[in-house]
């Protein structure tokens, strides 16, 4: 059994694939069928997140999963949300949005955030009933960055319960607890009962 990876970002493919690795599929990043990306024209993670795992499922004749993701800010009014991977512009880079998202929120002391992590899976590309689950992950947004593992605004986001940023844990350790680790454990329990692929 294969199953394709729709994204194109290899933060999320590097945490997706690591957690999937234990199962007895063989899991592809969409770089490997050459899927080009897809406008995300939705305003919720659900809708681009059907969006991504569709597009890819059409292209490739293979289930696919998507993730839509981003960073809920409470000083910011729920911003970036479903424009984290853009709140810099249409291709900025990690660092350009953490900048940004540090020069908006200057010394605002009302830092609360949370990632959210909506996943998809579609066996088919018409199919009817895809998979669904979400997830979200507290923590603080940082006056300044710290550490070196993760993706986008991990250096940022600082987790109470450890003490540290996203950025300071392993990739174990984050999936662990993270917003992506919690929704893929949903959605593999999700799988498991409806007999698998
Ligand atoms: P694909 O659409 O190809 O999957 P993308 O990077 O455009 O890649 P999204 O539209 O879902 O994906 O944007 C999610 C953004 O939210 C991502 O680029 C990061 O900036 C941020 N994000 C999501 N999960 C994160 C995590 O675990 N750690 C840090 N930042 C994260």
């Amino acid at each position: 059994k294969t199953l394709v990876l729709a994204t194109g970002n290899q933060g999320k493919v590097n945490e997706l694939a690591q957690m999937l690795s234990p199962l007895e599929i063989n899991v592809v990043p969409q770089n490997d069928y050459n899927v080009p990306e897809v406008a995300e024209t939705g305003t919720t993670f659900v809708e681009n997140a059907i969006i991504k795992a569709r597009h890819a499922a059409k292209i490739t004749g293979l289930p696919a999963i998507a993730d839509d993701s981003g960073l809920e800010v409470d000083g910011l009014n729920g911003a970036p949300g479903v424009y984290s991977a853009r709140f810099a512009g249409e291709h900025a880079s990690d660092q350009d949005n953490i900048d940004k998202l540090l020069s908006e929120l200057a010394d605002n002391p009302n830092r609360s955030a949370r990632f959210w992590c909506v996943l998809v899976l579609m066996r088919h590309a018409d199919d009817p009933t895809p998979l669904i689950c979400s997830a979200s992950w507290e923590g603080q947004i940082t006056l300044a960055q710290n550490g070196q593992g993760g993706f986008g605004y991990d250096p940022v986001f600082y987790v109470s319960e450890l003490n540290c940023t996203s950025a300071q844990l392993t990739k174990q350790q984050k999936n662990a607890v993270s917003h992506r680790g919690q929704a893929l454990q949903q959605l593999l329990s999700e799988l498991k009962l409806k007999g698998g692929l």
